[in-house]
Order: C-alpha cells, then sequence, then structure tokens
C-alpha cells in the first residue's frame, strides 16, 4: 500500500501493486489516522477513577475522565500488582484475540503477552474464531490442520482440475486481506479460472460477491444454513449407490470407512443417507445432489472450502464429512484433485516462493514464564460466568480460571463475540478492565481505562505477502506523527515493565529501539534468504530505498501437490494420525464419548436451524463484510458503499420481505430473544429464501432498550461452542425475526467517543 501525505495530514493512500482489482480496504487511511473516532488520550471510568480497588458503576454507563500517560499506567501497574498478588497469574487474562494492524514489530496482543510474561504469567486463549472447529478436527481426520497450510498449486489446478467447487467460500471478498498483508495475487488465479472454460459450482445460502464474479461461469447452489453435511451425505450416499466411489483408494489410504458406510446407508439408525432424505433437510433438489455426484466422480475434482460453515454449532463435521467426500471420490493427493482449506485466505496455493523472510517478535521475554492457563478463545464469556466450572475440552477435563482482570490489545471483543447483551453481563464481574485502542470502540466505552495507541502509519515496521507464498518483503515506514497523545503498545508496555521490576523495560526491548529491532528482524531474513540463494540489499539501503522486494519463484514449489507422496506410499509417508491414514472414523475421538462429536462425519440437527424455526423465524448469516475487516474501518467513508438506512444492511430474499411488508431501503428491526437491531434492507434475489444475512463487524451501538442502533449482528447471534471438541464460535446457527420499523430512526452514535470530561 502507499500512503500520501503533506507531512502532516494523510492525503491518500491505494495498493502498490497493480492488480486490476480494486481493494477498497487500502483507500481508507486518511479516515483511519484522522477519524473522530480516534481515542486522543488515556482516559478512565469516572466508577472505576472513584475507588479503584473496589471499582463502582456499571461499564458501558459511565462518563470517562481524562488523566495522564503518568496516572494511567501507575494506576494500571498498581491495581495489576494488586489483583496478581491476591488471585495469582491466572486470574489475569492476557489472551486478548484479534486482529490488530500488520507487522512484525508493533503485535499489540504480543506485546501484551511480553509484558505479563515478565510479570509472572496469566490466561491465555486456545485456538481462534476464524477456523476454530477445523483446526481441532483436521488434526484427527489427516494429521494436520489444513486451514492454515498451502495447498496443492494454483498452477496446477488451473491445468488439471475439471470441476472447481466453492464450498461455503467467497475469496474474491475474504483474499482482500492476509494475516500478514494482502498483494491481491491471489485473485488472479481466480480471475484465470474464470477464463478457463472449468466449471465452477459454488454451494452457499448467498450469492456472494464470488458467485457475482463468476457471473453465468459459475453454477450456484444454496443449501440452507448449517445442512453442508446432509447434502455432502446426499452426495456420497448417490456415489455409493452407483459405485462410483474409489474403494481402491479408501482401502490403501483411509481408515474407518466400513462404519462410516453403514451409518450411510442406514444400518446403525434405519435412515439411509440418500439423495431424498438429504433433499428435504438441505432444501437442494434431489436431481442436482444427482448431478454433483455424477459430475465430481467423473471429473477432475478439486472441493476448495471457506470457513463460513464451520462457524456454527456442529462445525466440527463440516470439513470431516468434506474429507470423506474428497476420499470417496478418490483424488486426494493428485494434481488439482482432492480438497483445499485454504484457497480463499491470504493466498492459498500461491506457489510458495524461495524467499527471505522475516523474523517477528516473540510473546515473552527471556526467564519469563508464558500462559500459565489457556481457556478456548471463544468461550470467553462462559468463563467469566463460571469460575472455577468443569468443562470438557478435546478430550481433556478443564477448569475455568478466576479471572479478576481483562486486558484487551488489538481486539475488537465487543464486536467479534456472540451474544453482545450476555457480554455485556459478564463483562461487570472482572476488578479492572484495560483496552488498548486506537479508536473509541464498544469495548473501550465498556473498559475501566483506556489508552491511545498509534496506527500502523504513526510507527515503523515491515511485513512479508501471502502468509505461504512470501511473495514481498515489504517496509511499512512512518508516514505521520502520532496522533493526539497516541503512543505505541510497544512503549506502552516497555514502560509498564520498567515500574513492574527495575531494569524491566531493558528486559522487554532487550535494549533495541524499534529501528533496531526492525534491522534485527530483516538481517534474520537475510540469513534465510541466502539459504535460498536470495540475496537482499543492506539494511540501511533497503530502508532508504523504501521500496518492497519480491522474491524470486520456486520451480518445485510451483509443482506441489497436496498429500501427493501419501497417495503414492501411504506406508512410507504416513500421515500423522494413529493409522498413519485418513481417519474417516477416529477411535481417539469415540474414546472422548462426546455426543455432540460423534467418531465419523454424522448429521446432528442444530438447536437453531431452518427445520425448527417458529413461525416466520429466519436464519441468520453473518457473513464477512466486503468493505471492512470485521469491525475496522466501520467508521470510514467506505460505509458510503454499503450502509442502507444509514446502518447496516440486511440481506433478504423479496418474498421474505414481500411477506412482511418490507420494501428495499426500510428501516427494518431484526431481533431475538437474545436481543435486537437496527439495520436497512437490502432486498435481492441473491439470497436463499428463509436465510437473511449481516455481515460480521458493525460496532455495537446500544441504547437503554438493548436495540443496537447500528445493525451489530452478534447481538443476536448464539454464544455457544460448536462441540466440546474444538469449543469454537457457532455464530452461523441463530434464528430472528424481522419487521419492518415504523418508529423514529435514532441516531447512530456508535462512532462519537463517550462523554468525557
Ligand atoms: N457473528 C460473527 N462473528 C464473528 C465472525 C463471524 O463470521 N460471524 N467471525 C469471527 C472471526 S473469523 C474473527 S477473526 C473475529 C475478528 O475479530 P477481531 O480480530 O477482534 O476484529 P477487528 O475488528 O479486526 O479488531 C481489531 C481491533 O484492533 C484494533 N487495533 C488495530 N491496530 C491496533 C494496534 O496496533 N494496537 C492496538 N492496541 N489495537 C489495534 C482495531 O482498532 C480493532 O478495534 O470476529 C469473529 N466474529
Ligand atoms: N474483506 C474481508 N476479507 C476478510 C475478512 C473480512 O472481515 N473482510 N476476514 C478475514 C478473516 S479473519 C477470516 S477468518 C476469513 C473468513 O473466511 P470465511 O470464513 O470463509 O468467510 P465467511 O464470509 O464467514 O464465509 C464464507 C462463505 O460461507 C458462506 N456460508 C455461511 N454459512 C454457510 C453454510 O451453512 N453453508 C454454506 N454452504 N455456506 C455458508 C457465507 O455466505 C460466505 O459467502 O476472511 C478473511 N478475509
Ligand atoms: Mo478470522
Amino acid at each position: 500500500m502507499v500512503v500520501e501525505t503533506d507531512g502532516e495530514r494523510v492525503l491518500t493512500s491505494y495498493g502498490a501493486l497493480n492488480t486490476g482489482h480494486e481493494n477498497t480496504l487500502q483507500q481508507a487511511v486518511p479516515d483511519q489516522v484522522h477519524s473522530k473516532a480516534r481515542v486522543q488520550f488515556p482516559a478512565a471510568r469516572k466508577g472505576f477513577l472513584a475507588s479503584p480497588d473496589a471499582p463502582q458503576g456499571v461499564r458501558g454507563e459511565d462518563e470517562y475522565v481524562r488523566i495522564s500517560w503518568d496516572e494511567a499506567l501507575k494506576l494500571i501497574h498498581q491495581q495489576h500488582r494488586r489483583i496478581r498478588n491476591a488471585y495469582g497469574a491466572a486470574s489475569i487474562f492476557a489472551g486478548s484475540y484479534g486482529w490488530r494492524s500488520n507487522g512484525v514489530l508493533h503485535k499489540a496482543a504480543t506485546l501484551l503477552q511480553r509484558y505479563m510474561s515478565l510479570a509472572g504469567g496469566y490466561t491465555g486463549h486456545l485456538g481462534d474464531y476464524s477456523t476454530g472447529a477445523a483446526q481441532v478436527i483436521m488434526p484427527y481426520v489427516v494429521g494436520s490442520n489444513e486451514v492454515y497450510q498451502q495447498q496443492t498449486s494454483w498452477p496446477l489446478v488451473l491445468e488439471h482440475s475439471d470441476v472447481v467447487v466453492l464450498w461455503s467460500a467467497n475469496p474474491l471478498n475474504t483474499l482482500k486481506i492476509a494475516w500478514n498483508a494482502s498483494d491481491e495475487q491471489g485473485v488472479k488465479y481466480f480471475e484465470q479460472l474464470k477464463n478457463s472454460g472449468k466449471t465452477v459450482i459454488a454451494i452457499d445460502p448467498m450469492r456472494s460477491e464470488t458467485v457475482d464474479f463468476f457471473g453465468d461461469r459459475a453454477q450456484w447452489i444454496a443449501p440452507y444454513m448449517g445442512t453442508d453435511v446432509a447434502l455432502m451425505l446426499g452426495i456420497a450416499h448417490t456415489l455409493a449407490r452407483h459405485g462410483w466411489h474409489d474403494t481402491e483408494f479408501l482401502a490403501r489410504c483411509t481408515y474407518g470407512y466400513d462404519k462410516f458406510a453403514a451409518y450411510l446407508k442406514g444400518e446403525t439408525d434405519g435412515q439411509p443417507k440418500n439423495a431424498e432424505w438429504a433433499a428435504k433437510i438441505c432444501g437442494v433438489p434431489v436431481q442436482t445432489i444427482e448431478y454433483l455426484a455424477q459430475l465430481f466422480s467423473s471429473n477432475r475434482t478439486m472441493l476448495m472450502s471457506g470457513w463460513g460453515m464451520q462457524r456454527q454449532q456442529y462445525g466440527e463435521q463440516k470439513h470431516w464429512m468434506l474429507v470423506t467426500l474428497a476420499a470417496m471420490l478418490g483424488q486426494i493427493g493428485t494434481p488439482g484433485g482432492g480438497f483445499g482449506l485454504s484457497y480463499h485466505f491470504a493466498n492459498g496455493g500461491n506457489p510458495t516462493r524461495r524467499a527471505a523472510v522475516l523474523g517477528s517478535l516473540q510473546g515473552s521475554v527471556a526467564g519469563g514464564t508464558d500462559a500459565v492457563e489457556k481457556i478456548p478463545v471463544a468461550r470467553i464469556v462462559e468463563a467469566l460466568e463460571n469460575p472455577g466450572g468443569m468443562y470438557q475440552h478435546n478430550g481433556m477435563e478443564k477448569t475455568f480460571p478466576d479471572i479478576r482482570m481483562l486486558w484487551w490489545a488489538g481486539g475488537g471483543n465487543f464486536t467479534h463475540h456472540q451474544d453482545t447483551n450476555r457480554l455485556i453481563k459478564a463483562w461487570q464481574k472482572p476488578e479492572l478492565v484495560v483496552i488498548s485502542e486506537c479508536f473509541w470502540t464498544a469495548a473501550a466505552k465498556h473498559a475501566d481505562i483506556v489508552l491511545p495507541i498509534t496506527t500502523s502509519f504513526e510507527r515503523n515496521d515491515m511485513t512479508m505477502t501471502g502468509d505461504y507464498s512470501n511473495q514481498h518483503l515489504v517496509p511499512m515506514k512512518q508516514v505521520v506523527a502520532p496522533r493526539g497523545e497516541a503512543r505505541n503498545d510497544f512503549d506502552v508496555f516497555a514502560e509498564l515493565s520498567e515500574l513492574w521490576e527495575q531494569g524491566g523495560k531493558a528486559r522487554f526491548t532487550e535494549a533495541k529501539s524499534e529501528l533496531q529491532w526492525l534491522e534485527t528482524f530483516y538481517e534474520i531474513a537475510r540469513s534465510r534468504g541466502a539459504a535460498q540463494q536470495v540475496t537482499l540489499p543492506e539494511f540501511s539501503d533497503f530502508w532508504e530505498a523504501n521500496q518492497l522486494i519480491e522474491m524470486p519463484e520456486s520451480e518445485k514449489n510451483n509443482d506441489f501437490v497436496r498429500f501427493s507422496d501419501f497417495r503414492q506410499h501411504p506406508q512410507e509417508n504416513p500421515l500423522k494420525t494413529p493409522s498413519g491414514k485418513i481417519e474417516i472414523y477416529s477411535e481417539r475421538i469415540a474414546a472422548f464419548g462426546y455426543e455432540d462429536c460423534p467418531p465419523h462425519p454424522t448429521w446432528l440437527a442444530p438447536d437453531e436451524w431452518q427445520g425448527n424455526a417458529e413461525k416466520n423465524q429466519l436464519q441468520l448469516l453473518s457473513a464477512h463484510p466486503a468493505h471492512r475487516l470485521h469491525s475496522q474501518l466501520n467508521y470510514s467513508a467506505l460505509r458510503d458503499k454499503y450502509a442502507v438506512a444509514g446502518r447496516e444492511p440486511l440481506t433478504l430474499h423479496p418474498q421474505d420481505a414481500a411477506a412482511r411488508g418490507i420494501s428495499d431501503g426500510d428501516l427494518v428491526r431484526v431481533w431475538n430473544h437474545r436481543g435486537q437491531v437496527l439495520v436497512g434492507a437490502m432486498v435481492t434475489e441473491g439470497i436463499k429464501p428463509g436465510v437473511v444475512c449481516i455481515h460480521e463487524g458493525a460496532w455495537p451501538d446500544l441504547d437503554g432498550e438493548k436495540l443496537c442502533k447500528n445493525g451489530a449482528v452478534n447481538v443476536l447471534t448464539l454464544d455457544i461452542p460448536t462441540s466440546r471438541l474444538a469449543n469454537a464460535c457457532a455464530a452461523n446457527s441463530s434464528l430472528v425475526w424481522a419487521e419492518k420499523y415504523n418508529g423514529p430512526a435514532p441516531k447512530v452514535t456508535a462512532f462519537d467517543p463517550p462523554a468525557s470530561s
């Protein structure tokens, strides 16, 4: 990304590489830096300041008081020490989850952990919201997580695949970002796919940006939400019935197919999982299910899957069944066949370059104490509600810690977590809540102390692009001075480390300045590069030039086929599963005895879905937004591209709109027993009737009646675990009602800083 300034203010920003694809997220820097929603100075909640040892008032309802940095850090230090002494390291939650900003040095959550490691440990988190279910089940099935691993290379897909299936994947949207920086190099392969004449199938309840992009070159198939396992079982049954499945591959490379086949045929429960059965559950016609079985088995087929469908109750079953289907097709490990769980994210499938990969900051100091306890990331509210409570996780019996202090740095937990009203209640319990933020987010407005932090444009850093491809090494030079009293997370935690112990600052920083750290990380890249015959210039020249460096291609990596060695010689190249093979039945999972995660892929009806909807209820989809990264940039001018009636849009089908007297552009109230939100109607045939979508990430803007004026979807979503195996986020399993809203339109106040004195 290139940012232009007049030395004082940011004027414009745009992508550094000309890709022919507009990435709106790269155009918002002026708003990001100069937004009115920026936190300008350290602030403390009134009721907290009145008696920090025993805070008063209600978080979320209080005013704020401007305090100095010295006061803020001293207050935090004193309370941190008091709480740690009284309740121990596990009472300090520093498992702060979130996307923060990019860079190898200014990593907010990592810096927080580094400070907490110096102070004697903390409670951290397990897993993430993104792939919580898939990343836990996949190691049982194929011995690796698959969601964050390199995929069979795109050039091979373009050469060998006949059919590409985008299953719950919206790459045109989700490739706009990457865990490292995005360079848009993934999209160009989807462009080639579009122009290749291959058969492309998109399975998604919504006509996503990707389905629109393919236009008439893709077939859009829309199941009900949460029913993909039934759909896949229907396809699998059709394969087995016709003998189209690859028995040789199943025998040679998989374990436990027979037990699954008994279930598939209905021998275990009297219900064959045939196309007729599946069609009733998923709302996809029998003929379509049979067509897919025939199409997949008579062609080289790549099942590319996104993650929206595993962010659901029983999310573990989705990708397990997808792998089982791919195993029945017998193409895993062939060029262009099988399955891939990361083509839609961070340029999965873009061949890995011969690269000089940067070092990055680590989350603990020398001799420090890492996390003494970890909770599954999406179980944070349950942990606050139930300290000392027992729970099951991935075959372990665990106990929730007694959390007394929480610190979030680099995450938007009031937008990312489910059931906001339940969160707000649980959030009153701790004795201290600290939020380090660039913006007055809902989390900041529910904190005791808020620290103003720089954006990445106000500090120096570096990054790589393409999480697997390592295609570019990029300097991220500071472009403007910090706004207001904003400081870098790095400097904040360095100061706090010095308060904690004499010499703590030097221990935290290892006596290195910002630029010295960057040089250290760059030198690591130089030596890694040298091992691959990649030569980088001197650091000073690189920094002076301020240009990205593109890494050379690797012929070997261009031909990478996932599972190729395993397929050829499964005995010599076993997978890291107990049998060394793909496990369609898992003895280890069977031993856990979890009813919500059976030992082979199984259709389980969720608590809330189309099949048990009450009158007029609709399934609620919370897909990722095109013009935001989650909650980031919600305040920016990009809002004009999507807001309807001044708030988050609600995508709904004309039939569902007509039944409720709703027209395009209307203000709509959406509710269930967890809460209610105001949204603007976007009526379109691009969504399955019975399903509505509110994209995740709008900032909560709750008033007294708990009506969110801005349309934050998590006010409505269900906060339950996917299962006891992964305990992951299940946001996409919720039912709601919707009606035209005839009351006066309340003003959106989400982006106004709170009252302060
Ligand atoms: N209903 C529903 N909910 C979901 C999802 C869904 O599909 N549906 N998706 C889930 C997923 S996959 C994810 S990953 C999460 C995303 O949840 P988050 O990653 O928490 O979301 P972000 O909005 O990116 O929050 C990042 C925050 O960090 C702040 N920040 C940025 N840079 C810095 C910095 O340098 N220092 C500090 N201190 N702060 C900084 C930003 O201002 C922002 O508030 O949401 C989850 N929630
Ligand atoms: N522009 C942009 N890009 C992003 C992000 C962002 O916020 N903005 N977030 C990033 C992050 S942190 C992550 S984890 C990834 C998320 O990547 P994903 O999890 O793959 O993204 P989602 O939009 O949640 O879901 C992908 C598609 O699945 C569909 N879907 C949902 N439920 C079902 C279902 O039951 N069945 C089927 N068949 N389809 C379903 C949705 O309609 C959507 O089109 O994206 C990343 N990329
Ligand atoms: Mo994510």
